[in-house]
């Protein structure tokens, strides 16, 4: 299925200045770019966007981190695009990713990861719209 997935490259991987290397990883798979843009995220903000997190012992300082500086947003797009990008950035924690991953090669901890892939159809729509309107994604 020709599916479309957010990815955000988060606030330890743009201030190191990796971001677009990072992005064109995903793009080096055949995945389309469709959208991108550069923000600061409020720590409220954060805290909409990770709310199925809420009730985690991480939620506080995982949206603290998330506001802590710029983010990249971004929309792919392609067949299987959300496990392919999910695929590509490894597991949550740099220590079990896979070699080769975006998140082995970048990640600094379980938290300072580096980037953000949805996980779910339901999930990449909801992240989309928070991020983009209509007209920014054709
Ligand atoms: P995912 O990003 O691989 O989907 P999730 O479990 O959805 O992982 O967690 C969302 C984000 O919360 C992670 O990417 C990471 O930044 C942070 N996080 C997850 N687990 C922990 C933890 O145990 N300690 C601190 N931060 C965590
Ligand atoms: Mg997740």
């Amino acid at each position: 299925m020709v599916e479309r997935t957010l990815v955000i490259v988060k606030p330890d991987a743009v201030e190191r200045n990796i971001a677009t290397r990072i992005l064109s990883m995903i793009e080096a798979s055949g995945l389309r770019l469709v959208s991108i843009k550069s923000l600061r995220l409020g720590k409220e903000d954060a805290m909409r966007f990770y709310y199925v997190h809420k009730d985690k012992n991480f939620f506080d300082s995982l949206t603290t981190y998330m506001s802590s500086g710029k983010v990249v947003v971004g929309v792919f797009e392609g067949e299987d695009a959300i496990a392919r990008v999910r695929k590509i950035m490894g597991a949550t924690d740099p220590k079990k990713a896979e070699e080769g991953t975006i998140r082995k090669l970048y990640g600094l901890d379980i938290e300072k990861n580096s980037i953000h892939g949805s996980d779910s159809v339901e999930s990449a729509k909801f992240e989309i719209s928070f991020f983009f309107s209509e007209f920014e994604l054709d």
